[in-house]
């Protein structure tokens, strides 16, 4: 196998699974991550000729080019991309939330998913490669507390079908895959470290695990090459939908 892919938030969660999925496959992987230290073990395992880590800051523009200048030639070849980076932070309504949150959020889950897809679109072009978004069920269902995380997975579904349209006829595949309750590091990310509340979340619940989420990326990257899966809902079994809520004086 020569096929190489590159996959944001390699540290933890879906990142993480979905790096050794891939490496486990053959494929040559770049990682990436704040964390070097996540990104290590990853390289000891399974050997610097399969994994790349490439350590950097997503909103950093600067670093990402740098990263990118700074591929080995063996990694250079980009045949898919896995923009999976993300986070929510907060569950507070919006007037009573945190701008500097809700800025966080656009920057890392907006801004740098579209610049790092830019800055790869022509490799991914030559080779026909595969792009798969992460989006998330909450592009789709509002939810209290949602607000700018929710829009945030909107773009990012919405993005990946102008994608589709953008990139027809050149053989690039592209696939918003939106996942619904899954138990990773999100919560803690998202409550600033709140084990207990994170704990609660999924206690019961059987939640998606991030192997899940891995083993969809896969499917969907190695189809045959005439076909496309534009947009994956995930949710598991325990979760389903509720009605909306009204206001009574
Ligand atoms: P995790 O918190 O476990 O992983 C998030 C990953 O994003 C980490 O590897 C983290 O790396 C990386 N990341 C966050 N901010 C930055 C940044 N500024 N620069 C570089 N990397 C960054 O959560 P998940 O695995 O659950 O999340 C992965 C994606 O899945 C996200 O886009 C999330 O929105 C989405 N999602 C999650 C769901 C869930 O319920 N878990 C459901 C639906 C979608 P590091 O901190 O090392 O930089
Ligand atoms: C994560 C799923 O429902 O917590 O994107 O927003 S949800």
């Amino acid at each position: 196998m020569d096929k190489t892919i590159f996959i944001t938030g390699g540290t933890s969660g879906f990142g993480a699974a979905i790096a050794r999925k891939f490496a486990a496959a053959d494929w040559k992987v770049v990682a990436t991550g704040r964390r070097a230290e996540r990104l290590q073990p990853l390289v000891e395992e399974f050997g610097a000729d399969r994994i790349h880590a490439a350590v950097f800051d997503i909103r950093d523009a600067d670093a990402m080019s740098q990263a990118i200048a700074a591929l080995p030639e063996k990694f250079r070849g980009i045949d898919a991309l896995v923009n999976n980076a993300g986070l929510a932070l907060g569950t507070a309504p919006a007037q009573r939330a945190d701008l500097a949150q809700w800025r966080q959020m656009i920057d890392t889950n907006v801004t740098a998913l579209a610049a790092l897809t830019y800055a790869l679109l022509p490799t991914l072009i030559e080779r026909k490669g595969a792009i798969v978004n992460i989006s998330s069920i909450a592009a789709t269902y509002p939810y209290t507390g949602g607000n700018v995380y929710g829009a945030t997975k909107a773009f990012v579904t919405q993005f990946s079908l102008g994608l589709r349209s953008d990139l027809h006829g050149t053989g690039v595949r592209v696939t918003s895959i939106e996942p619904g309750l899954a138990e990773t590091e999100f919560t803690l990310v998202r409550t600033s470290g709140d084990r207990s509340a994170s704990d609660k979340l999924y206690e019961g619940a059987q939640p998606i695990v991030a192997e899940d989420i891995a083993d969809a990326v896969h499917w969907v990257a190695t189809l045959p090459p005439h076909l496309n899966v534009n947009r994956l809902e995930v949710m598991p079994v325990s979760q389903s939908f509720a009605g909306f809520q009204i206001h009574r004086d």
